[in-house]
């Protein structure tokens, strides 16, 4: 059976969300972030290296990296859905997002959320505006720029079909919803229309739904 160990609050929703629309029976080993740092705690290095989540195990296979993870849940149990047919124009979009989410989307949303979070630490106060103005120049000068960019794509992207890889909900939209979902909370991209609707969208999909029961609640830092 696939276990799924679990990081509260994190990408690995994204897995438990797939499982429940592959319709698998799978365990959850559930992992609580550091209240301070909000870093996974270090048993989570007893099953992977890196110590991150998600991880999966799969008999002898231990498994982690989401957009991995994901290509080999479809691949394995998907019966040839949630991922288009191989060599047609909608699977080229579909390895593309798989792609785009964790190697383009993501970094900028994780150095935006690190520059947040120098911007509120506790410091000596002679200290904070050298802080803030770091800060808000590495903000203003290359990571604003690059995900108002990233957001623009997406939104572009996202009128070409009825979903990412084109008319089928697929894997790829499951990979990108946590970006979409940070660029929401840090990008402004809950302005932006059509993410907008993506997001209301995949949240009234039921295995979503089921997904968050058995999860917790996803709250995007910020
Ligand atoms: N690219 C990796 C990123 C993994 C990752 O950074 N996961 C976060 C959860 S959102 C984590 O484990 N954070 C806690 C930590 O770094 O200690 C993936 O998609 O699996």
């Amino acid at each position: 059976m696939v276990t799924v160990h679990h990081l509260e609050n994190s990408r690995s929703q994204r897995i438990l969300w797939l499982l429940e629309e592959l319709g698998l029976a799978y365990e959850i080993r559930r992992y609580k972030r550091d209240p301070k740092t909000s870093l996974a705690p270090p048993e989570l290095l007893k099953v992977h290296p890196l110590g991150k989540s998600p991880v999966i195990t799969d008999g002898d296979l231990t498994l982690a990296e989401s957009g991995a993870i994901v290509e080999y849940l479809v691949e394995r149990y998907g019966k040839g859905a949630f991922a288009p047919k191989p060599g047609t124009p909608e699977r080229i979009r579909y390895t593309y997002w798989l792609h785009f989410a964790e190697g383009t989307a993501m970094p900028p949303l994780v150095m935006k959320l690190v520059f947040n979070r120098i911007e509120r630490a506790p410091m000596p106060f002679f200290a904070r505006p050298i802080a803030r103005g770091i800060s808000q120049k590495v903000k203003k000068g290359m990571i604003d720029p690059n995900l108002a960019r990233i957001v623009e794509h997406i939104e572009a992207e996202l009128g070409k079909g009825e979903w990412l890889a084109g008319d089928a909900f697929s894997a790829a939209d499951i990979l990108m919803s946590f970006p979409i979902e940070a660029a929401a909370a840090r990008a402004g991209a809950n302005g932006k229309p059509r993410m907008a609707r993506f997001l209301e969208r995949i949240h009234a999909r039921p295995a979503y739904q089921r997904a968050l029961e058995k999860g917790g609640k996803l709250e995007i830092l910020r």
